[in-house]
């Protein structure tokens, strides 16, 4: 038997090969499924961020992973298939939010996480009697997590592996597709675990893709003490609040942490209030800002503009106090009412949506209205704007020169920068 994965690319990036990607890092949750799959059975991969996919080739069964923005591409791939005959499962984090959507493209859906439930799809499969939907009800402890990266051999990802070492958030940020999908709850692996992953995972540059690798504090602090010694340079996302503590800040760049990625989203506190995301304030990022420049750590932040009660005014002045301080790097982008979140529920409502299903479209979401904006607000392509002015040299050297971290920081930030300018398209 032969079994196909495929990490699908976004539909608009697809549709112009210009704004297609020539770098990435392995997708974890490939290896993740390649793991529970027995070797019996022969499988590959296409990762069509990079490459095309041959139709032509033979396969029994084909497995996609798709989140919101990859679903109608996704969709596209398993219509091609079908069409051949071929079995098509999908699963992913939009699968999970959407299934019924899905079940229209595939002949059988999974949600949830893959670890209880794709080994029981395999086998029903083998013995001809695949369901239509998979549930996972329970959620997956983490112990033992295996990833067989053999199925990324001979092809080209950046050296930078990522590493999940928990799952889920407790935040329930309204726009937020992780809370809504594992119910406010994290799960942990253990220290253990984690480092012994961190000794055989094969590149200096380790990406953790915790949704917050600040949480449970303790256990953090035990984590980044035992990491010390394996001399790894790794990257996070974490909530402004947890670079308060200056000695949680000076261990994360001792155990060498080189990015820290923060969803600051805007300054505005009535935003973030709508957001639910008041654990954010632009008092403590002034703190967090200063404890990470101490220690020489760069901080990258994610702005979501276009928000319930978010004006062109307010998006300005958070420009400006973005581009006011070195960032290793700002991230603008729109904001998408991801399906199924309270955020994306009450735009429905309201029926502000210009499209229920605007994910179904291989248009530029960027640059395409989403929500249906009051006309002096109209926020559609305005955080595309603003990804080019902050990404401008003038800006990029203005605040190369202001920056206050050491010189071999401020380089590498100026270095990335450069780099982005260039090649932000082909992030994702
Ligand atoms: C790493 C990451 C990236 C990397 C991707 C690198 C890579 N090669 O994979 C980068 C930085 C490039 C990136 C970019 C973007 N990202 Co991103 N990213 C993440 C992050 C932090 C981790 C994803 C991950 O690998 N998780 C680990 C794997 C194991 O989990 P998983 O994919 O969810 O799979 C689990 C289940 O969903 C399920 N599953 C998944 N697929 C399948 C398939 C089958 C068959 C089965 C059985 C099960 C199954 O099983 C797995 C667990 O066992 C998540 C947040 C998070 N904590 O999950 C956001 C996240 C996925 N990203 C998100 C977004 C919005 C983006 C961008 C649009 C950002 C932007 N403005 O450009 C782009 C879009 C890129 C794209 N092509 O789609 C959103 C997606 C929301 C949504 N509804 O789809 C998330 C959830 C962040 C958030 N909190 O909102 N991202």
């Amino acid at each position: 038997m032969k079994l196909t994965f495929i990490f699908p690319q976004q539909a608009y990036k697809k549709k112009n090969p210009k704004l297609s990607s020539w770098f990435g890092i392995e997708p974890p949750v490939i290896a993740k499924l390649k793991s529970l799959v027995p070797e019996k059975i022969q499988c590959s991969f296409y990762d069509e961020r990079f490459e095309k996919i041959n139709f032509l080739e033979t396969t029994d069964l084909v497995v996609i992973s798709i989140n919101t923005f990859t679903a109608y591409r996704g969709y596209q791939i398993a219509q091609y298939y079908r069409q051949k005959g071929t079995t098509v499962v999908i699963g992913g984090l939009h699968a999970t939010l959407c299934p019924q959507e899905a079940l229209k493209f595939a002949d059988s859906v999974i949600t949830g996480e893959a670890e209880e439930s794709f080994q029981n799809l395999l086998k029903d499969f083998e013995a001809g009697c695949l369901k239509k939907l998979y549930a996972s009800e329970k959620r997956s402890d983490l112990h033992n997590v295996n990833l067989d990266r053999t199925i990324f051999k001979n092809k080209k990802y950046l050296p930078v592996r990522h590493l999940e070492i928990s799952r889920g958030c407790i935040f329930s940020c309204s726009f937020c597709t992780i809370s809504k999908v594992y119910n406010q709850k994290t799960t942990l692996r253990s220290v253990d675990e984690v480092i012994e992953d961190l000794k055989n995972i094969g590149t200096k540059y380790v990406a953790f893709i915790d949704e917050d690798a600040s949480s449970n504090s303790e256990y953090r602090k035990e984590l980044y003490t035992k990491m010390i010694p394996l001399k790894k340079k790794w990257t996070a996302q974490m909530t402004v609040n947890s670079l308060l503590d200056e000695e949680f800040v000076k261990l994360m760049a001792k155990s060498g942490c080189c990015n820290v990625f923060v969803g600051m989203e805007t300054i505005h506190a009535d935003i973030l209030d709508k957001m639910n995301k008041n654990h954010n304030s632009i008092k403590d990022y002034e703190i967090a800002y200063n404890n990470c420049i101490k220690y020489d750590i760069p901080i990258s932040v994610g702005i979501i503009l276009g928000y319930d009660g978010d004006t062109l005014d307010k998006a300005r002045d958070v420009f400006k106090y973005i581009n006011s301080r070195q960032h290793f790097m700002a991230i603008f982008t729109t904001f998408f009412p991801f399906p199924s979140t309270p955020a994306f529920e009450k735009l429905k409502d309201e029926k502000k949506l210009v499209n229920d299903e605007w994910w179904m479209s291989d248009n530029d979401p960027f640059l395409t209205p989403i929500i249906k904006y009051d006309k002096n607000n109209d926020f559609t392509g305005v955080a595309y704007s603003y990804m080019l002015e902050y990404l401008s040299l003038k800006n990029i050297f203005k605040r190369f020169f202001k920056s206050e971290y050491t010189i071999k920081t401020k380089l590498f930030i100026l270095a990335f920068n450069l780099f982005m300018k260039y090649n932000f398209h082909s992030f994702g």
